[in-house]
């Protein structure tokens, strides 16, 4: 039994005493702060798209692009839902973005970089500091901080993407900022298709100078990074955890593409079962392709084509895979590895 806390009555009276002059004992907090490993405040979580795409779909009736300004239905973390911004994970935010055929969500940016991964839809058009890229389904894109953007569809069907942002991180250091263009779009400046013929082809400009940490590369298109990990499965040696996975890089530095986000695409062959897997990242994995499950603490979340669904920090994983399937997953990586944080462990074999 643990001995009786001596002082107990003049301690709790010193304690609301010195609060007086801003201060506390660190000895009553202390085992809560640094904890033998990470305890996530997110839980695990999974949104089937099925379900929830007659929900944006209302939402696409009840309010325009316009007066939302970005006509988005935040996917809130079950154990997060009192936090601000809003989160998927601890420090990260992922949302479905609509835009029904003839509106524009207009032009702004801000401090915080957005990531896009096209679920829905073809045809449909981001535009960042006047490049527009066409976007299709599975690609990935890139809005970095503080560049002007806007996305227009004039298609005649509903395009739906996924929102990645790290809301939660530059929130916390309190570096946020904000500007409306004024006009729904940014002049176009560049003809589409400039930043993959520059910097998208194992080519860069002679003289080019790297401007920002970000990748230059608007649109990876998953045309191209489906056709690596094909080619890839097909000859080379499988990850036991991981299956075939490649993370996109910045073609200048092989950085990861964005500073705040580290982006990834795995392709699973069909029957894969993985090595349990942990690492000090909360993930989000968004299914490009396929069905399967993934099992986190002995749970299981069985996914299929477009369902959402968030790993949280060192919690063990694998993923089975019961058609072959591509998973396209983000998180706060990128961050932790520059401040020496990062860390992973893969079960024994
Ligand atoms: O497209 O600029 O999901 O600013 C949340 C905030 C999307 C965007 C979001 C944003 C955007």
């Amino acid at each position: 039994m643990a001995p009786e806390p001596r002082h107990t009555a003049e301690r709790e009276a010193f304690y609301a005493r010195i609060a007086t002059s801003s201060l506390a004992p660190l000895w009553e907090v202390l085992k809560g702060i640094q904890s033998v490993e990470p305890r996530p405040p997110e839980a695990m979580a999974l949104w089937h798209y099925d379900e929830i795409r007659p929900m944006l779909m209302e939402a696409g009736r009840l309010i325009s692009a316009a007066e939302a300004e970005r006509r988005v239905l935040i996917l809130q973390n079950p154990a997060l839902r009192e936090h601000s911004p809003p989160r998927i994970s601890h420090s990260l935010f992922a949302g479905l973005q609509l835009i029904m055929p003839g509106e524009i969500a207009p032009s702004h940016r801000h401090t915080q970089s957005a990531l896009r991964f096209i679920i829905e839809g073809e045809g449909a058009y981001t535009a960042v500091d006047g490049e527009r890229t066409t976007m299709r389904p599975g690609d990935f894109v890139i809005t970095p901080s503080w560049t002007w953007h806007d996305h227009g569809n004039e298609t005649k069907e509903p395009m739906v993407w996924l929102d990645g942002l790290d809301l939660a991180l530059v929130d916390l250091l309190n570096a946020v900022f904000f500007e409306a263009y004024g006009e729904d779009r940014f002049p176009a400046g560049r003809p589409e298709g400039d930043s993959i013929a520059r910097f998208g082809s194992g080519l860069l400009p002679v003289d080019y100078e790297r401007r920002g940490l970000t990748s230059p590369i608007l649109n990876y298109t998953y045309e191209r990074t489906r056709e690596a990990l094909e080619q890839m499965s097909r000859g080379g040696e499988r990850d036991r955890c991981h299956g075939f996975k490649m993370r996109y890089v910045h073609p200048a530095t092989g950085d990861w593409a964005m500073p705040t986000m580290g982006t990834a695409m795995q392709l699973l062959p069909r029957g894969f079962s993985g090595a349990p897997y942990r690492s000090s990242d909360s993930a989000v994995f968004v299914v490009a392709e396929g069905n399967g499950r993934t099992v986190v603490s002995g749970e299981a979340l069985a996914w299929r084509q477009h369902d959402v669904f968030v790993v949280p920090s060192w919690r063990e994983y694998h993923h089975e895979a019961a058609d072959e399937s591509l998973l396209f997953s983000f998180s706060d990586r990128p961050v932790q590895e520059k401040l020496g944080l990062w860390r992973e462990r893969r079960a024994a074999s």
